[in-house]
């Protein structure tokens, strides 16, 4: 049952021992130190040079001939241009005209046709290929990278298919830890709209139809799996469930216990986990299933976590590029920056490595706290 998946996949995630990760821990270290006898050697040195010098050239006679048209992908060449990097900041620190701008853009998406070929728009390619890309990105390391990856190419889609000039924005739900239905984010006029219509009737789970704000009443393909035209649809939990189900995945002692794992692989698997669950839970409809982007705050949800993991990869030297654990769900392979993170047909499939860093590879960006 897709509304259960949440919990079911939870349950069955294929988590390392500690054993496994301390093999891959020293796995790594043996990889450094068999190279550095190599370094001492002249010659060595000498044909690196030549190499790179012959890399340069090709790079450059392949940039000048083959300019990319979209800013999805741009070579990781380009990882030293970040010298000005966007910045996104908290919903509620928008002015209410740069909050009309970006909801102007996302409702542009909802009225602008599909780019990967299907009949939809392309606001449900995201739903789509969240779906039917990236479930198995899930419970395994590419959980955040993946996501940062779909957020960058919905980033895009915003400034290229709708000609939106910011950046995206976080949703900081540790400032609404107990009042998640006070949030500006459910404003009518300068939000998201709110609640799903209480006496209205049920769509999706136990959710029926947002009928306020600029996604009133949008009709979307699918829930999960399953093809079910509906409305965008909201079915907020009853104050004692919120607390069980929302608050007490992001309270300020659940998070410092999840900022405070030293590794990457626990770190991702503790966000994933706790305060992933914390909106959908909450928030029921179709952000509560493998189709979640069907709702827009569903970006701003991710932004906040991708912004906890910017925040830890800061809080230590050495751990920008750190990345391990299971390379997909249900794999027993060890995860490495060279492991694509897949986007089907909405944009090209990259490494990890690119994206690890949210100021080199292809991306360019910073959290404004
Ligand atoms: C495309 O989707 C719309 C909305 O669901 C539907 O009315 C229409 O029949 C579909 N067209 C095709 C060619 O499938
Ligand atoms: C909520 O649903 C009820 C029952 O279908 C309907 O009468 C009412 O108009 C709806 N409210 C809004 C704001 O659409
Ligand atoms: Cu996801």
């Amino acid at each position: 049952m897709a509304t259960a998946s949440f919990e079911n996949v939870a349950q069955t995630r294929p988590l390392l021992s500690e054993e496994e990760q301390d093999a891959y821990a020293e796995e790594e270290k043996s990889k450094v130190s068999d190279y550095i006898p190599v370094y001492r050697r002249l010659w060595f040195v000498v044909a690196l040079c030549c190499i790179a010098v012959v890399g340069a050239v090709v790079v450059t006679a392949g940039t000048i001939i083959y300019v990319r048209p979209s800013t999805v992908h741009k070579s990781a060449s380009s990882s030293q241009s970040c010298q000005n990097p966007s910045v996104r900041r908290e919903w509620r620190t928008l002015s209410t005209d740069e909050k009309l701008a970006y909801l102007d853009a996302v409702v542009c998406l909802t009225k602008t046709p599909s780019v990967i070929g299907r009949n939809q728009t392309v606001f449900e390619d995201f739903p789509w290929t969240h779906n039917n890309e990236g479930m198995s990105a899930h419970y395994a390391a590419p959980f955040l990278a993946w996501h940062r990856y779909f957020l960058h190419v919905y980033e895009a889609k915003l400034r290229d298919v709708c000609h939106y000039s910011g950046s995206l924005v976080f949703f900081d739900w540790q400032l609404n830890v107990h009042d998640l239905p006070a949030a500006p984010i459910w404003d009518p006029i300068t939000g998201f709209g709110g609640d799903g219509n209480a006496t209205g009737v049920r769509t999706v789970n136990t959710a029926s139809c947002v009928t306020d704000g600029p996604f009133a009443n949008l009709q979307v393909q699918y829930y999960a799996d399953e093809a079910k035209p509906h409305c965008l649809s909201r079915g907020f939990q009853a104050p004692d469930d919120m607390e069980k189900y929302y608050s007490a995945r992001i309270s300020e002692d659940a998070i410092a216990i999840i900022m405070a794992l030293p590794q990457y692989n626990a770190f991702n698997l503790g966000m994933e986990n706790g305060p992933h669950l914390a909106m959908p839970h909450g928030v029921l409809g179709d952000f509560f299933s493998d189709t979640a982007p069907n709702d827009p705050v569903f970006f701003l949800h991710h932004a906040q976590l991708d912004r906890l993991w910017w925040k830890w990869q800061h809080a230590k030297p050495g751990r920008r590029r750190e990345y391990n654990g299971a390379s997909s769900m249900h794999s027993k392979e060890a995860a490495s920056l060279q492991d694509q993170l897949e986007m089907g047909t909405l944009a090209p499939k990259i490494a990890v490595e690119e994206i690890i860093d949210t100021q080199s590879g292809i991306l360019c960006y910073e959290y404004a706290y």
